[in-house]
């Protein structure tokens, strides 16, 4: 059986931690009176921390230090630490587990990719810190996703060909990411929103055993 590599993005796709940004970030927002809805926080999701709150701040119209920029950033973690540190096995979202142990036991190596730097700390508390081969997360990058240098990190790191990777993502930014990469992207969440992916599902409940195997066959 040949070896492909399988890449995960995180938020979204392994955990849902995106209701823990919208908080800390709504939180942020409005103490500086700028209003942040949910719609406004699905244009966040897969974008980095950074680019995040410089979206925030050209909603708000506000112009501020690096200084006071650098301190909002820490707080905002700061904040959304406080929503991880409650996390635990039960927000992973459905079937993840399921599929991660068909990909192990069919000896696939499975990478993950996140934009997050708080990536190892969430996939630790909720015990999945040594599901995958190897992690690549926001520590690790220079360029943002839909720039693809955390999946060709991944894919190098998992000694494979970025032609034989397979991205699971939540996000535009990230399927687009994949899709430079040249690599099978396969969107978790809406048609509507994904319709860049290779293939599309609601979520991993809606994942064949026989699809897995297919990726890794064909
Ligand atoms: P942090 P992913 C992304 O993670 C999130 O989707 C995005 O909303 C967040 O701003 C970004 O990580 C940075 O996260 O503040 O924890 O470094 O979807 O690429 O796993
Ligand atoms: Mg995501």
């Amino acid at each position: 059986m040949s070896k492909k590599g399988f890449i995960f993005d995180l938020d979204g796709v392994i955990v849902d931690t995106a209701k823990y940004h919208f908080l800390a970030w709504r939180k942020l927002a409005n103490s500086l009176d700028i209003d942040f809805s949910e719609t406004q926080n699905e244009q966040l999701k897969g974008v980095s921390r950074v680019r995040s709150l410089e979206k925030i701040l050209s909603w708000g119209d506000i112009t501020i230090s690096e200084d006071k920029f650098m301190e909002l950033m820490a707080k905002k973690n700061d904040d959304y630490l406080t929503h991880i540190n409650t996390m635990d096995e039960n927000e992973i979202l459905a079937d993840v587990p399921k599929v991660l142990e068909h990909l192990k036991e069919q000896k696939q190596p499975i990478a993950l990719g996140s934009a997050s730097k708080n990536a190892r700390t969430i996939l630790k508390k909720v015990g999945l810190y040594k599901s995958f081969d190897t992690i690549v997360d926001g520590n690790d990058v220079s360029k943002a996703k839909p720039d693809p240098e955390v999946f060709l990190i991944a894919a190098k790191q998992l000694n494979t060909n970025p032609e034989d990777c397979i991205v699971f993502e939540d996000s535009v930014a990230g399927i687009q990411a994949a899709n430079t990469a040249n690599m099978i992207s396969i969107g978790i969440g809406e048609e509507s929103i994904l319709g860049e992916a290779d293939y599309v599902f609601k979520d991993f409940t809606q994942i064949s055993s026989e699809f897995i195997t297919e990726l890794i066959t064909n």
